[in-house]
Parts: structure tokens; C-alpha cells; sequence
């Protein structure tokens, strides 16, 4: 009974006979209106608030959760281009932008520690919302003046094809789960306790020398990344 009161509620979701945000009732009215018990209705909603269908906020009740963001993971993309290609509008905040010593980036950059690289720390919206923090740390030597690029207007793979002449060929990408820290929850308006998604990548250049450092915090309830596997 609860499989299919589950399957119900995906179906009327995805045809969006429930919209995001919308509220559900409560387990008691959800339960008299499809003479189902309570117990069922709970079974149903709790495996569904598990699965990101849906979400609670304490003391306010059942609501129906965003549809994730299935990422797939094959492609060296942008941020921008990855939103674009969804008919989303990408939006930048400029959080940081300088040069620094390139630090504990040095190992993945293959650079000196006091080699100087170019930090910027973003956060990234799609249609107003806050989806991710991003730090890039870039090794300054190939892209002169970047520290000075406005980067909240501009992708930044963008301005390194363009400016630069840079040809991004291949990344190292590790993913890990993770719970948000102050600043992050803060920043992506999420909750302290909703789980996030660390992802750090290394981008290099078609001569094989690393040119980007990213580390990222996505948020868990709107990123799904998706992955083909072939024997
Ligand atoms: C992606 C990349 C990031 C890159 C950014 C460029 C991950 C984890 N990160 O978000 O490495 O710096 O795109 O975006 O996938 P932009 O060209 O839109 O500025």
C-alpha cells in the first residue's frame, strides 16, 4: 500500500499535479481522503523525504521538494554552460578574487608553494537560487591579470579560451558527502544539518600541466550526478 502511495506522489510530482514548495496534507487528511491508515501515509512519506521528493520544515508541515539537477559527470563543462544547456540563468557573486601564495594548492597545481595563483571563491546561482561555493585556484603564470577580470559577469572558462587561449582537455574530478559548515549553510541557504557534496577537481591543459584547483560545495538536495558505465 505505501510502494504505491509512494508511486502516486512521484507520478503527481513529475507531472507537476504537485508543484515544488507546494505544501501536502497532513498524514491524517492525506490518509482519510485515500482510506489508507496514517501509518501508511507515514511509511510513504518518510521513504519519499529520504529520496528528496520531499522535505519537512519542523512545525510547518510536508512540502514537495525541487526537482534535483542530474549533472552528468562525462563532460568537462562549466558551470555556466551546464545551467545554460538546462534553460536555467547562471548568476555570480564574487566572494574573493586575488592573487595568493598557491599554499596547500601547490601539490594538485604542481606549482611551488609560494608560487602565485590567482584565488576566486564564488558562489553560484541558477535562477536566483544559490547552488554551490566554488574556490578556484588558478596558476597565475598562464593567466596574467585574471585577479582583475569580472568574473560575475563572465564564465571563467570562458574568459581562459577567450583571453587566454586556453584549451581546457581533461579533469580529475573526487566527489565526497559532507555536512555544510557555518559559512557554507549560510551562503546556500540551506540547513545546518541537510548534507552537502564536496567536489574537488583538477582541470588541465591539452599539454598535460595542471591549470586549475577547484574546491566546491554543492548543495546535496539539488545536485544528482549522473555517471554512464560501459563493460
Ligand atoms: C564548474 C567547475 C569548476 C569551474 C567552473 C567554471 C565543478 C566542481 N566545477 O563549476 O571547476 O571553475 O565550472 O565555471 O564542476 P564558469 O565558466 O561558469 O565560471
Amino acid at each position: 500500500m505505501y510502494q504505491q502511495l509512494k508511486g502516486l506522489v512521484q507520478v503527481a510530482v513529475a507531472r507537476g499535479a504537485l508543484r515544488p514548495h507546494q505544501r501536502i496534507p497532513s498524514e491524517r487528511d492525506l490518509g482519510e481522503q485515500l482510506g489508507v491508515s496514517r501509518m501508511t501515509v507515514r511509511l510513504a512519506t518518510t521513504e519519499l523525504i529520504r529520496d528528496g521528493v520531499l522535505y519537512t520544515r519542523h512545525g510547518k508541515g510536508t512540502f514537495v521538494a525541487e526537482a534535483k539537477i542530474r549533472q552528468p559527470l562525462e563532460h568537462l563543462t562549466s558551470f555556466t554552460e551546464e545551467m545554460r544547456s538546462r534553460g536555467m540563468t547562471p548568476e555570480t557573486r564574487v566572494l574573493r578574487q586575488t592573487l595568493a601564495a598557491a599554499g596547500p594548492a601547490s601539490e594538485p597545481l604542481r606549482i611551488p608553494t609560494d608560487a602565485l595563483v590567482v584565488v576566486v571563491d564564488r558562489l553560484r546561482l541558477a535562477d536566483g537560487q544559490p547552488m554551490a561555493i566554488e574556490r578556484a585556484s588558478l596558476v597565475a603564470a598562464r593567466c596574467p591579470g585574471l585577479e582583475g577580470c569580472d568574473l560575475s559577469r563572465q564564465s571563467l572558462y570562458a574568459v581562459l579560451r577567450g583571453r587566454y587561449g586556453l584549451a581546457l582537455t581533461r579533469a580529475e574530478q573526487s566527489i565526497e558527502a559532507a555536512l555544510p559548515s557555518a559559512r557554507e549553510h549560510s551562503l546556500l541557504g540551506i540547513d545546518a544539518r541537510d548534507p552537502v557534496l564536496h567536489i574537488e577537481r583538477v582541470t588541465y591543459l591539452d599539454d598535460g600541466s595542471p591549470l586549475e584547483f577547484v574546491s566546491a560545495t554543492y548543495r546535496g538536495d539539488r545536485y544528482r550526478l549522473q555517471v554512464t558505465l560501459r563493460p
